[in-house]
């Protein structure tokens, strides 16, 4: 995890433009323009502006806990509570507030303040003590350069046979981690804040990520600029040149004509901004983006019969988790949670439009801060595009050749987030029969293990061998052989949706469907094959902790359990499962903060602090820890309560050859379908209605 953007722009008065104004004069052209977030604060839920961190910075300056080294990890805005946001009418004042997290190095701690924007005070001072915010890009940088100088680093290389000339990085990729579990991080009680370095060997490439010097690592008290510990466990050495560079024609081979499929009108033309609130086909809904989520979704709503109804308040990814399979000491400590050690935001990458994004989209920047709390313009973070998806009905009538059909388009608003060797794009899907979803397309590297194998073990058996029941073994046990001497080590990647849903308000209810196949019986059910629907109602968010199941067609739905329909039913959205897994964690470990891979589904009350599955602090988080959604779902009612819905979304990557050296996208997602919400589908009235003539074949 250190391969990190460094396109971001000097922020300057002339770089912005109202994004309203200039989304309409984006011309049909291959690369629209740049096109920054508004600087005019219009909403309760607008992120914060340059202006406004110009003004947070004068209200911390003064608190004398802070020093010379004070650098500020987070900070985001502190959103006003919900019901004063639902309260509150356009012109009227409304609060700003933020959230500020500042890193004491001299201290050796850090402090979660609340800053009135305002006023320009603060509100409110909490020493963290033992808990850890997410790494910055300057603890990484400063870190790298401890370990660069490190006579032991160095030794422990040559130890290993490696002859550096000159410094280590000029040789080897310092690879910076989140420092996950290890007993050198605590001392007397106390969490040492820490980054550990891998090291790859660049082998003369371009890309970063060449072979591992498999078991050695160091740990760098990032406080104290020092080497805390070097771990060095027996591991192999890539002996011979790795074909890793992804960046050389020479790996990956003649480069092959794709034909363009054209131009599209631009997606700026069809959607209808008013600041940060977007407007398309129907749907209404506000985005900000932040250094911790990335892209978030507010008030998301759908327009139906003149008026916007409310259904998700708001939507994000709330955390990752990223376990892998290999349990030996190298590996062991490596279940990452790249929200809470990273910041997805604050790690997200620039996408183009006509090169990683098709050339009708749409790319804003944000204003992010940097670690001295000045605004800067994070160029490019966040797209939307439209984008056909096959049909969205269609039927012809054999008789006489009537043809009613209609197209699906769609639109993706989304950004990517590069956490070191993979890059996740995260996007929300809007469709035109009211439903939406997430999807998440995997990509980048995937992690090697170095081995000393040549070729892939357990086959070489079923060749001698034939038909029956194998299992990998030896060095290639947890992981598959993706080229001589490397070993893509099997993953899991774990995504966690938190969604607000208000359904037509803010008291909603959550139940289950599981399809029954009922018994057979020769008067009721003499085929056999009769099915029925349970429904069970969640009272409590302790029943709601659920997993899916295939077995059932399990689903859950969100409704309003005061909003029903001329023929009764109730106003809901329903959770569909697309893909997921079954999670590497195992039972006994259930109440840590990893457990909300270990159910699917889970239903908590609405409580203005849970905005993060694993909470506010994962990054080496203290025994005690108790901040994390496993210990939200408690026994408090969340029948015709205000719900919030978190969705644990799964993949379990049993790597490829062909994921190597860099993987084809793996895609993941899960939708969002009405059930009952509407009196018809709104998709109804794009149908389009014809007849061939009686010549037409
Ligand atoms: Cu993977």
């Amino acid at each position: 995890m250190s391969g990190r953007d460094q396109t971001t722009g000097l922020l300057s008065r002339r770089n912005f433009v109202a994004l309203g104004a200039a989304a309409a004069t984006v011309a049909a052209t291959a690369a629209p323009p740049h096109i920054t977030v508004p600087e005019q604060v219009m909403h309760p839920l607008d992120p914060l502006t340059a202006a406004e961190f110009a003004r947070i910075k004068k209200a911390v300056a003064g608190q004398p806990m802070l020093g010379r080294r004070t650098t500020y990890g987070w900070v985001q805005l502190h959103e006003p509570p919900k019901a004063e946001v639902l309260a509150w009418k356009p012109g009227k004042p409304f609060r700003r507030e933020a959230l500020v997290v500042a890193l004491s190095p001299e201290n050796r701690t850090a402090y979660e303040m609340i800053v009135d924007v305002h006023a320009q005070t603060v509100l409110s001072n909490r020493n963290l003590h033992d808990l850890q915010p997410f790494v910055t890009e300057d603890e990484f940088d400063a870190a790298i350069a401890v370990v660069d100088e490190s006579p032991k680093v160095k030794a422990a290389l040559e130890a290993r046979g490696y002859r550096i000339e000159g410094k280590i990085s000029d040789r080897f990729f310092i690879d910076m981690y989140a420092p996950g579990d290890d007993p050198a991080l605590v001392r007397d009680g106390t969490t040492i804040r820490a980054v550990r370095a891998l090291f790859a060997d660049k082998q003369g490439g371009i890309n970063d990520y060449g072979p591992y010097v498999e078991g050695l690592m160091a740990l760098v008290d990032v406080y104290g600029e020092s080497i805390l510990a070097i771990r060095d466990f027996p591991g192999a050495i890539a002996t011979r040149h790795v074909p890793e560079d992804i960046f050389s024609r020479a790996v990956l081979g003649p480069e092959k004509p794709a034909r363009d499929l054209g131009i599209s009108p631009p997606t700026s033309s069809r959607l209808r901004f008013d600041g940060n609130q977007v407007r398309w086909h129907g749907w209404n809904f506000r985005y900000s983006f932040n250094q911790r989520e990335g892209l978030v979704l507010h008030q998301i709503g759908f327009e139906d019969e003149g008026r916007v109804r409310s259904i998700c308040y708001r939507a994000a990814v709330s955390e990752m988790l990223v376990p892998y399979a290999d349990p030996s000491p190298g590996w062991i400590w490596r279940e990452f949670f790249d929200s809470g050690e990273y910041g997805l935001g604050a790690v997200a990458v620039r996408l183009r439009a006509g090169k990683e994004l098709p050339n009708n989209a749409l790319v804003l920047d944000a204003v992010l801060p940097d670690t001295s709390l000045e605004a800067r313009i994070d160029p490019g973070r966040v797209f939307f595009y439209e984008r056909e998806n096959g049909a969205l009905f269609a039927h012809v009538q054999a008789s006489d050749k009537r043809h009613i059909y209609a197209r699906a388009k769609e639109l993706v608003v989304g950004y990517v987030t590069n956490v070191g060797n993979y890059d996740y794009i995260f996007q929300w899907i809007f469709r035109l029969d009211g439903s939406f979803g997430f999807e998440g397309e995997l990509q980048g590297m995937i992690l090697d293990k170095t081995i000393a194998d040549l070729t892939c073990s357990v086959c070489k058996e079923e060749a001698t061998r034939g038909p029956g029941v194998y299992e990998t073994g030896g060095d290639q046990e947890f992981g598959t052989l993706v080229s001589p001497q490397m070993l893509g080590v099997t993953h899991q990647h774990w995504i966690n949706l938190r969604l607000d849903f208000d359904i037509d308000g803010t008291a909603n209810a959550v139940e289950e469907y599981n399809v029954k196949r009922l018994p057979p019986n020769p008067k009721t059910n003499p085929a056999g094959r009769a099915l029925s629907v349970t429904r069970t109602v969640f009272g409590t968010s302790r029943e709601a902790c659920r997993m899916l199941n295939d077995q059932t067609n399990r689903s859950w739905v969100v409704y309003n359990p005061s909003k029903r329909s001329q023929i009764g039913h109730f106003a809901g959205y329903e959770i569909e499962a697309i893909t997921n897994t079954f999670s590497s964690i195992p039972g006994y470990r259930y109440g840590e903060p990893t457990s909300f891979v270990q159910r699917h589904f889970w239903v908590t009350p609405y409580d203005a602090r849970q905005f993060y599955a694993a909470g506010w602090y994962p990054n080496q988080h203290p025994e005690d820890y108790g901040d994390s959604l496993v210990r939200y779902a408690d026994d408090r009612s969340i029948y015709d309560k205000d719900v919030v819905v978190w969705y644990s979304l799964g993949f379990t990557h049993v790597t490829r050859p062909e994921d190597f050296p860099i993987m084809p996208s793996e895609r993941v997602g899960v939708n969002f379908k009405p059930r009952g919400f509407f009196a018809k589908s709104p998709a109804l009235g794009y149908a389009r209605l014809d007849q061939e003539s009686s010549h037409s074949s």
